[in-house]
């Protein structure tokens, strides 16, 4: 009987998660005797804390693809990257997983990598590279990467880097686009001016709103001259210190992949704002039109939407500042430890966009109790920001370790992704990484 059922839950986990779910949890919402048995023939182990596993929820292990599963996802294989999780090669978009996040500092070879169209080939002569600023100023500039290095204050600094759309995979129904767990995020160390410095060099009109932002990137169609993406943002955002016109990470030049010789780089939004190979920025008397604004783009429903409706955008608005999340860089999702194993020092990160976050919590009991991490400071303004802590764990069997920030003003991540919309930007459900111990 145990058998039978333990074998049924375990298929139907896979094929009809809903009916699984009803199957194992009963009439009375809870898992014991023999459906806590067959759960636990189906994740492979003794689930201690099973009488407290909630009902309606996929259990970790079969809710997300472990990279140590074999038909786990295709890896990316190229010089000077490492293993990311390849989303697409036409165009190229790669995800770091939430391990190779473990460094402070995000080394170039582990950021993901997102790209809307072609890279382009890398210049013959990088301090040569040009920048128009031009539109809603007083004085249109062009300034080589040379004399935007020679003629403004050289500044250096840990950002946050996050595609609007990280963590749209969470999002049922399933929304459109690359489907980002939570690796599409990186805290570099990156060098460069100011865009404010050169926008009052430039001088701003009293007209000016907006930035647009333009690379050399080719469109994927080919076609000359049609930009692949070119976003922009309110001008104050612009205008805060820590926007960039960057031209080293980590100390180095920056690799061709990730915007050489010259990007934006926008903390704490989504990076598409974060513009590579940079090469136009258009001051404008009103929000920027280009390819990547309005309709669903980067937007957001203003009031929530039926999940999985059709909609045109109306109503929406841009995602600015992002939305807290946590990562776990200490332990992969899936891992396996030895028998015995009694306590699990963890490590990650966390961050909130334009915010710093206030807490970590963790619970190894489906959510009945969390423990709280140490969170430290930000090494500076929208550098994230690493935590680290200790969970007892009673006996060997399956756990699942859910992490979840707090942000500076009280909000936490949700238990599921909020305000659904057709693209899946702002996706940030606390998250469960499933660890087996013996
Ligand atoms: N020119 C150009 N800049 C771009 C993009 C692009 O397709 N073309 N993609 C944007 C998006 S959507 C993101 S999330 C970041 C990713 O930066 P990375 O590839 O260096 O990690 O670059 C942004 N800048
Ligand atoms: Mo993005």
């Amino acid at each position: 009987m145990v058998r039978r059922i333990e074998r049924s839950v375990q298929e139907l986990y896979r094929d009809d998660p809903e009916r699984a779910d009803a199957l194992a949890f009963g009439r009375r919402g809870a898992l014991k005797g023999a459906a806590l048995a067959a759960m636990g023939g189906a994740v492979g182990a003794a689930i201690p804390f099973g009488g407290s596993m909630p009902q309606g929820t996929l259990p970790a292990l079969f809710s997300r693809p472990a990279a140590a599963q074999s038909g786990g996802p295709a890896l990316l294989d190229l010089p000077g990257k490492g293993p990311l999780i390849l989303q697409g090669e036409r165009p190229l978009n790669a995800e770091t997983p939430e391990t190779l996040l473990d460094e402070p500092v995000t080394s170039a070879r582990n950021m993901f990598i997102r790209n809307n169209g072609g890279v382009p080939d890398a210049a013959a002569d990088p301090r040569a590279w040009k920048l128009v600023v031009e539109g809603e100023v007083n004085q249109r500039l062009e300034l080589t990467v040379g004399e935007l290095e020679a003629r403004f204050p050289v500044i250096t600094r840990q950002l946050q880097l996050e595609c609007g759309g990280n963590g749209r995979a969470f999002y049922q129904p399933q929304a459109r686009g690359n489907q980002w767990g939570n690796g599409a995020i990186s805290n570099g160390e990156w060098t460069g001016v100011r865009l404010r410095d050169v926008l009052n060099a430039a001088g701003l009109k009293s007209s000016a709103v907006a930035t647009g932002h333009y690379g050399a990137d080719p469109h994927l169609s080919n076609e000359p001259g049609r930009p692949a993406i070119a976003r922009g943002m309110r001008i104050a955002k612009a205008m805060e210190e820590d926007t960039l016109l960057a031209f080293r990470l980590n100390g180095a030049a920056i690799p061709q992949l990730h915007g050489a010789p010259l990007r934006l780089v926008t903390p704490g939004w989504p990076g598409s704002l974060s513009q590579k190979w940079l090469t136009r920025i258009w001051v404008r008397d009103k929000p920027h039109d280009g390819p990547g604004m309005g309709g669903t783009s980067y937007r957001v429903p203003v009031r929530p939407i039926v999940p999985g409706s059709s909609n045109n955008g109306r109503d929406f608005a841009d995602l600015e500042s992002m939305p807290v999340r946590a990562i776990l860089s200490s332990h992969a999702h899936g891992a396996r430890l030895p028998a015995g194993t009694r306590a699990l020092d963890l490590r990650g990160a966390a961050w909130a966009g334009d915010l710093t976050v206030r807490a970590v919590h963790v619970s190894v009991d489906f959510g009945a109790s969390w423990t709280a991490m140490q969170v430290a400071d930000p090494a500076n303004r929208h550098a994230w920001q690493r935590w680290t802590g200790r969970v007892a764990l009673p006996s060997d069997g399956y756990y699942e370790v859910w992490y979840r920030a707090t942000d500076s003003e009280g909000r936490m991540q949700p238990h599921a992704p909020p305000n659904w919309n057709p693209q899946g930007y702002g996706g940030n459900p606390i998250s469960r990484a499933a660890i087996l111990v013996g």
